[in-house]
């Protein structure tokens, strides 16, 4: 979002696992309520871990921002053009119903099923791909963090299968998104950025990928996170 408004940004890159304590040591607060859902309820422990903090976090002078949503916002206050959010009211909010669903739905599935996958089935065994190297950029770290997923995030096989199951119908609901103008216009907006990563997430499973490439889903994982 940052680079679509050609707003100029320096990356910090911290350790996964320990984040939530290095974002405390770069003073952000983490979140006072729970901002993410399994299976439409939260969880203590990953309450817990949202009250840390999450990541992504956006400093700018004093201001410090966390959660998609509210980084979206920030950024279309501080920089109108080119906007993440249409000025049509009914198009504006078919794009934050797209957007939520994003955030509520759509990320912990595709979060859920690649942490159910073991790294040796994914494409180039997760270290590279649409998002870079998962969880890692050392293969040993990727290898360690992929084992010690937290309870909340973890599937049994059978429950794999079900997290498998409900891709397709998320895959129908955004090429119908497409299909109607919501995603992938003209204009990006802010319901394209909260997708697109998701579904480069699950382009990590080789028949996933297959199958997104098949969809309109996958113009959209194509324009914004090409595969490397
Ligand atoms: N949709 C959320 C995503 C936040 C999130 O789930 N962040 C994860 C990494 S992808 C995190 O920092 N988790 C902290 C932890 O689980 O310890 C947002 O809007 O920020």
């Amino acid at each position: 979002m940052l680079e679509h408004k050609g707003i100029a940004y320096r990356l910090v890159r911290l350790t996964t696992g320990v984040h939530p304590l290095l974002l405390r040591a770069h003073r952000f607060a983490g979140n006072r309520t729970p901002i993410r859902t399994v299976d439409g309820a939260t969880h203590r422990q990953l309450a817990l871990l949202d009250r840390l903090g999450t990541v992504p976090a956006l400093r700018l002078g004093a201001e410090r921002i966390q959660t998609n949503r509210a980084i979206a916002r920030f950024l279309e206050r501080l920089q109108p053009q080119p906007a993440l959010f249409p000025a049509e009211p009914e198009r504006r909010r078919e794009v934050e119903d797209a957007e939520r669903w994003a955030d509520d739905v759509l990320q912990m599935a595709a979060r859920r099923v690649a942490l159910a996958t073991p790294l040796q089935t994914m494409t180039r065994q997760g270290a590279d791909g649409r998002l870079g190297p998962l969880l890692s950029r050392s293969g040993v770290m990727r290898a360690l963090l992929s084992h010690t997923t937290p309870k909340p995030f973890r599937a049994g096989s059978r429950n794999l299968d079900a997290l498998l199951t409900a891709i397709p119908p998320m895959l129908d609901r955004v090429d119908a998104y497409i299909g109607d103008g919501v995603l992938c216009g003209g204009e990006l907006n802010v319901a394209d950025f909260a997708i697109a990563p998701s579904l480069a997430l699950l382009c990590y499973r080789p028949e996933l990928s297959a199958e997104i490439s098949r969809r309109p889903a996958g113009a959209l994982v194509d324009r914004l996170l090409p595969e490397p």
